[in-house]
């Protein structure tokens, strides 16, 4: 039996993009943010009560990075990964870890605009730093997306639903009219019918209700 637990728009769209890339069977548990992850019997698989989490058999996992070379590694047949040895290995494990260095500042920046519901609980200048911060990490894509269509020059590869999902989150905060190799990527990826599965389907509960957030006028 494989399960993953997700929640729409969250990180853990990265998981179920490559689920469905891979073309594995599983079912899929969705969580609400409403009621709290933070909770006993959900801790027993992701003890900080965050999505994702993987079941698969006798395996649990929580992290999508650790999910990823997971089930590459277990299913190698996808050819999504970048084994080591091969000449791209490292780059493959370098992009896999700076999902997350986009992440964290999508993190901050969808607590400050979406989570602290009222104007006096968020701080300005918090979101205006990380904001420029975000822009700085999407002009490392930028660079790197220079005369290819994804983030290795060989192709689509298990690392494109991590960095993926983070550019899907940041387009919410910085506009990508000045980086057209990051905008073009993303439009690539919205195009394929895995990470549109992946994307909250008509009714679902949504993290992101605004295409894009301003920064605030002060
Ligand atoms: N680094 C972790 C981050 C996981 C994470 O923080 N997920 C968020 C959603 S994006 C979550 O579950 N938040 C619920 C909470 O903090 O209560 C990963 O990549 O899996």
């Amino acid at each position: 039996m494989r399960r993953l637990h997700h929640g729409w728009e969250s990180r853990s769209t990265r998981s179920l993009a490559l689920l469905y890339e891979m073309g594995l069977e599983f079912e899929l548990v969705v969580h609400s943010f409403r009621a709290p992850l933070y909770n006993d019997a959900y801790r027993q698989l992701s003890p900080a009560g965050r999505v994702p989490a993987l079941e698969d058999g006798d395996v649990t996992l929580f992290e999508t990075g650790a999910i990823t070379e997971y089930l590459v590694e277990t299913y190698p047949e996808s050819r999504l990964g970048r084994p080591v040895g091969h000449p791209e290995h490292w780059h493959w494990v370098q992009w896999l870890h700076f999902a997350e260095t986009i992440g964290q500042h999508l993190a901050t920046l969808t607590q400050h605009h979406v989570v602290l519901r009222e104007d006096w609980m968020r701080s300005p200048t918090v979101m205006k730093y990380e904001t420029m911060r975000l822009g700085r990490t999407l002009g490392v894509l930028e660079a790197a997306l220079e005369g290819q269509d994804y983030m290795l020059a060989s192709g689509f590869s298990a690392i494109d639903t991590n960095i993926g999902y983070s550019v899907y989150g940041a387009a919410r905060f910085v506009r990508l009219d000045a980086l057209p190799n990051v905008a073009a990527y993303l439009a690539r990826l919205l195009a394929r019918p895995a990470f549109q599965k992946a994307l909250p389907p008509k009714g679902a509960e949504r993290l992101y209700l605004k295409e894009f957030y301003e920064l605030p006028n002060v």
